[in-house]
């Protein structure tokens, strides 16, 4: 599937652009399915938002209960001073996660697809193993900051294996908060790590004081849909908010090698999917 240059640039630089690896058509198809949710989701069920900015924050249960679940996360603006949704209850969600390759059958298909496990088993990720699923709406106006962060400090094993395969539901531009990473690849090692302990409280622990590179030597990846980017565990990137009038679905994947140790300590502990 990947030729030997595409692998060894995915070696070198720690990610890898596969242009328009998926049709319209099969985009189309994911974005109905993530509507098909929204629409079936009761917005008075929660209000647990999704950041990435407050570190002082425990994650509450719906979020750490969700690993085998599909649930609907607002966007931290979608409320207004009053607790009312500020919007439209489609145009208020944040995310779906985290089930949604075991669970709904458009993503199970997909994520369970050849083309996905092709790419897995050419970037070294001997028996593939999925942890986790997530669509991401990235909101018109609304769509919030995604901070620096390396997607290892979610996904620990010994050693690192964890490869995220995050797909352009709809087109990606600098405007609507595009995919950013570090350029010239990951040169750090891992920052930070979140930890779930016996009692469900969370702990973001800083492994050590290298910063995170500047956002301005970023480099934006601006994409067409049906476009697949995969990245290591440890590249930092990020993405801004989403200020435009245009949204900016995407679809990640998180995937470990099933031969390396998944930390008990990690989040999610739902058994993987085998591909
Ligand atoms: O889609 C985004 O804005 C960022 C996603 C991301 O950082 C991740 O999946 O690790």
């Amino acid at each position: 599937m990947l030729t030997t240059e595409q692998k060894n640039s995915y070696q070198q630089n720690g990610y890898l652009v596969l242009e328009q690896c998926f049709s319209a058509e099969q985009m189309s198809e994911l974005k109905q399915s993530a509507n098909n949710i929204v629409a079936e989701f009761d917005p008075d069920s929660t209000r647990s938002v999704f950041s990435t900015e407050d570190h002082s924050k425990t994650r509450d249960d719906y979020f750490l209960s969700s690993g085998d679940k599909v649930r609907c996360f607002f966007e931290e603006d979608a409320f207004n001073e009053q607790g009312a949704l500020q919007q439209d209850k489609a145009l208020s969600i944040n995310k779906i996660g985290h089930a949604l390759h075991q669970l709904v059958p458009e993503f199970k298909a997909f994520s369970h697809s050849d083309t996905i496990r092709d790419i897995a088993l050419d970037l070294g990720l001997n028996r593939p193993q999925i942890h986790q699923s997530m669509y991401i709406f990235k909101q018109p106006k609304i769509g919030g900051v995604i901070r620096w962060h390396q997607d290892a400090t979610y996904f620990y094993s010994t050693p690192l294996s964890v490869v995220t395969f995050w797909l352009a539901v709809e087109d990606a531009t600098i405007q609507n908060g595009c995919l950013q990473v570090q350029s010239g690849g990951a040169d750090i090692p891992l920052k930070e790590q979140f930890l779930r302990y016996p009692d469900d409280s969370t702990e973001l622990k800083t492994l050590h004081d290298i910063p995170w590179p500047d956002d301005d030597s970023a480099k934006p990846l601006e994409v067409k849909k049906g476009t697949l980017v995969v990245f290591n565990g440890l590249l930092p990137h990020f993405s801004a908010p989403n200020l435009s009038d245009k949204s900016r679905h995407a679809f990640t994947l998180h995937i470990t090698c099933a031969d390396t140790e998944y930390a008990k300590e990690n989040w999610l502990q739902a058994t993987p999917s085998l591909l």
